[in-house]
């Protein structure tokens, strides 16, 4: 790795070029009062698929398409489900019993499902500005994210252990950790899966803290590089999340899975399958064939719309795949743009420090504005998309659908009475 970062040092020098698109649609992403709002929809098998090229968004499983923007929250479920199904395994629905408390300075969590009990807990630190109860931002590790310009913001940061829910090192057949002791260690489901688990069962918490510290309507993710993909995740698959911030992600993150084989350095699907049980047991049939994947991953971006999503991405080191990654976001964007929402998503791999995971001067003022708009709603989204001349990816070059003009308006908020619901040390390694 070292290899690799002196490269990445080296490159930074790379002259860059930015494009920023600002999108003219005030901030209408509200958090859903519930963690999956599509959880009545039916979703029939998954289709056979066979294209290099991304997969429609709009077009649902039985092959029409959506015309309103009320169809999406069925169509939302589709693309929630097959990416369970055939990426990251699935996410139970929320377990019968979560129990735990929220202080000013911790967060604890038991959760107790199909007679089995876990427990994690994760710390708290409060913002250097505004009063309670805060915003807070669910901070992945302990590595990449800039906590200071978070709590300088007035959001709450809360430090997520993954590991103590979903462990690194482990066999496939063998997980470990607070989410497999419920649900079994031969659980197919990935340990990014278990993360995003983690992230919601804190979110329980907080809601049902009775909101004295922290806001649960204003709850934010971040994560820098595995905890990038752990962050994602998390907001994919929790649409309590107000704003979702993955950085640096790479392979089983953000980046389009059809694009990685082609982006030269770019970390192997295989790679990032075996490295650890990030990604379900179900991807492994997808490593060698990802054009055979029924979803990629500028769905999962979709299925965070309308809610804020700022992804931060480095160019500079080829492993994280970032032009894969602006495809993903450039093809996410017509999912929020479909739904009235273009503003409430951004994209900055526009940086200098090749680094991987530095402290971004670059990133600080978006990350302001992304809190301001998103958790304290006092400010508005730009959208800004700033992509570095060295990765940018070409959405015409991924997809041959149109973006529907979806009838009815701005996206619409979720039903108000929701069905009942059935050690890494900031380098890289290449694999
Ligand atoms: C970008 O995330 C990973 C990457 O997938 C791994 O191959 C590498 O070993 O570690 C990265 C990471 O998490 O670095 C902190």
């Amino acid at each position: 790795m070292t290899q690799l970062r002196t490269r990445a040092g080296m490159i930074a020098a790379t002259v860059l070029a930015a494009a920023a698109a600002v999108f003219a649609v005030p901030t209408s992403a509200h958090a859903a009062a519930v963690e999956d709002d599509g959880a009545d929809c039916p979703v029939a098998a998954s289709p056979a698929v066979g294209t290099a090229q991304l997969p429609d968004p709009f077009t649902r499983i039985d092959g029409t398409r959506i015309t309103t923007t009320g169809d999406w929250r069925c169509r939302r479920a589709e693309i929630r489900e097959m990416a369970e199904r055939h990426v990251y395994g699935q996410k139970p629905a929320r377990p019968a019993t979560v129990t735990g408390a929220v202080s000013t300075s911790s967060i604890t969590v038991t959760v107790t499902d199909q007679g089995r009990t876990a427990s994690f807990s994760a710390s708290v630190q409060l913002p250097t500005t505004g009063s309670a109860p805060y915003p807070a931002v669910v901070v992945f590790g302990g590595f990449g994210a800039d906590t200071a310009t978070i709590r300088n913001a007035g959001a709450a940061v809360i430090s997520f252990d993954p590991l103590a829910v979903g462990k690194e090192g482990t066999g496939r057949s063998n997980k470990q950790g607070a989410f497999y002791t419920l649900y079994g260690s031969t659980s197919s489901t990935g340990i990014l899966m278990a993360w995003a688990w983690g992230v919601s069962r804190l979110i329980d918490v907080v809601e049902q803290s009775g909101g004295s510290v922290l806001r649960a309507d204003a709850m934010g993710v971040t994560g820098c590089s595995r905890y990038g993909k752990g962050a994602f995740a998390a907001g994919a698959f929790d649409q309590r999340l107000a704003l979702t911030m993955p950085i640096e992600s790479g392979t089983a993150g953000v980046p389009i899975v059809r694009g990685v084989p082609g982006e030269s350095g770019a970390q192997p699907l295989s790679s990032a399958y075996g490295e650890q049980p990030w990604l379900g047991d179900a991807f492994s049939s997808y490593t060698g064939n990802p054009n055979t994947l029924p979803v990629d991953t500028h769905e999962l971006v979709g299925l965070v719309a309308p809610r804020g999503l700022f992804i931060m991405e480095n160019p500079h080191v080829d492993w994280l795949a970032a032009r894969s990654g602006s495809v993903a976001a450039l093809g996410g964007a017509e999912i929020y743009k479909a739904l009235g929402a273009g503003g409430n998503i951004s994209y900055w791999s526009d940086v200098s420090d090749g680094t991987h995971c530095a402290s971004r001067n670059e990133w600080r003022g978006p990350l302001q504005q992304n809190i301001q708009a998103f958790l304290l709603k006092t400010g508005s989204s730009t959208g800004t998309f700033r992509v570095a001349a060295r990765k940018q990816g070409h959405l015409s070059q991924w997809r041959s659908w149109p973006t529907p003009n979806l009838t009815g308006g701005p996206s619409s908020p979720p039903p108000s009475s929701p069905p009942s619901p059935g050690s890494c040390s900031a380098s890289i390694t290449p694999g």
